[in-house]
């Protein structure tokens, strides 16, 4: 009988592969989409995320080669980078003790050690104020009942701005698991710095710094390792957990030269469920046609970085929004800026640090979005994106342009 010979080469092949020796890990050895929905290749393999163009694993110099020999067709899974540009030496006034905090911290049995609460040296930071249009802004609102999705590598969760923001944490970076539920830790600092930009809260003393939205819930989604890298696979899964789970908008500060099939998919999938996608431009500028991935594509919104003074950075990704038609957006077109130099954000010290890059002009878009959330229309998230550029201001060059698209959108 055909199907019996069959099973009896599937388990006598099965077990083979469960017994070979694991052969040194070589250039090639890694993490691999296998374009295959086949369950025996992914008994063989072992399936880290599965999707519809097929299934992904850590695959050995050994099992690349039996792909090969029987015909399935495998690709590297590309990774990408967070984008920060540069890092700033915290302002003096971080380093500001309260002294009675300072005092208790002395080990006392049975004491819990009491944690130093650092103070930021704006708690409306400039970035905060160009957002809102107000120089001399105390404190920000809005945001309530908004899902904003961070793609990013964790958060500090115990940091009094962000602790009561965190409504969702999930980690897509585990070798071994790939979605640990209510773990998300970062240990690089970049995603503690980004989500506090969208929605830090200044904490219950009211004594901490603010982001766009304070009211904002924060989804947690650690997709890039604490050096920085993101498997394009783990993003995607991010962003299929992000739909199934209720998010309205996803920011992503993080970025490459190259596309990925599986991120392209999965983009398209979170924009046709209605989501707000927010990327970072890139900091390869000042070069036409520079931008990024994700950001590059027409429907993810990119964003470039502005200084102080409201000019582009030399740094920040151009698109080529002059080469495509005004004013409507396109694959590598720029959408908006936003501050991205010497921004102070919130740090996994519980303090405050700053830093520089697209990175961090991405959410200010991204909780400006959460802000102007449209609930009530019938697509809220392509409602909220025209709203936003019906609020933009046009920065120099004149009109729409490669560095700064339709310019800056403001709180009116
Ligand atoms: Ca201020
Ligand atoms: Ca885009
Ligand atoms: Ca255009
Ligand atoms: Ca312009």
């Amino acid at each position: 009988m055909v199907t019996h010979k069959k099973l009896v080469f599937c388990l006598l092949f099965g077990a083979f592969l469960l017994f070979l020796p694991s052969a040194p890990a070589s250039a090639d050895s890694g993490r691999y989409l296998i374009k295959s929905t086949k369950g025996f290749w992914k008994n063989a393999f072992g399936v880290r995320h599965v999707f519809d163009v097929g299934f992904t694993s850590e695959l050995s110099d050994f099992q690349i080669r039996l792909a090969k020999m029987f015909g399935v067709e495998i690709e590297p899974v590309s990774v990408l980078q967070i984008l920060p540009e540069e890092a700033v030496a915290p302002p003096e006034t971080n380093t500001d003790k309260p002294t009675n905090a300072e005092s208790h911290s002395v080990q006392g049995r049975g004491k819990p050690p009491v944690t130093t609460r650092y103070q930021p040296s704006d708690q409306t930071p400039w970035g905060v104020e160009v957002i809102y249009g107000d120089s001399n802004i105390l404190t920000t609102s809005g945001g309530t009942g908004v899902n904003v999705a961070i793609l990013d590598t964790g958060i500090y969760s115990s940091h009094p701005d962000l602790a009561r923001r965190v409504s969702q944490c999930k980690d897509f970076t585990n070798q071994r698991t790939p979605i640990i539920n209510g773990k998300c830790e970062d240990k690089n600092g970049h995603g503690t710095h980004v989500a506090g930009i969208v929605a830090a809260d200044a904490g219950v003393d009211g004594e901490g710094i603010f982001g766009i939205a304070p009211e904002a819930e924060l989804f947690v989604y650690k997709v890039c390792g604490n050096n920085g890298s993101c498997y394009a696979d783990d993003i995607a899964a991010a962003l299929n957990t992000a739909v199934s789970e209720g998010a309205n908008i996803v920011n992503m500060s993080f970025g490459s030269n190259q596309q990925s099939l599986l991120i392209k998919n999965a983009i398209d999938s979170a924009a046709n469920a209605g989501l707000l996608l927010v990327a970072a431009a890139g900091n390869d500028g000042p070069f036409e046609d520079s931008i990024d991935y994700p950001a590059a594509y027409a429907s993810v919104m990119a964003i470039g970085a502005i200084n102080k003074f409201l000019d582009i950075t030399d740094w920040s990704s151009r698109g080529i929004n002059e080469d495509t038609t005004p004013n409507v957006i396109e694959d590598r077109d720029i959408e908006f800026a936003a501050p991205g130099e010497y921004i102070e954000s919130t740090w996994t010290n519980g303090g405050y640090v700053i830093h520089s890059g697209t990175s961090m002009a991405s959410p200010f878009i991204a909780g400006l979005a959460a802000k102007y959330w449209q609930t009530g229309a019938d697509e809220p998230g392509p409602a909220t994106r025209n709203f936003l550029h019906s609020l933009a201001t046009d920065l120099l060059p004149p009109e729409d342009d490669n560095g700064s698209g339709l310019g800056l959108p403001q709180v009116k």
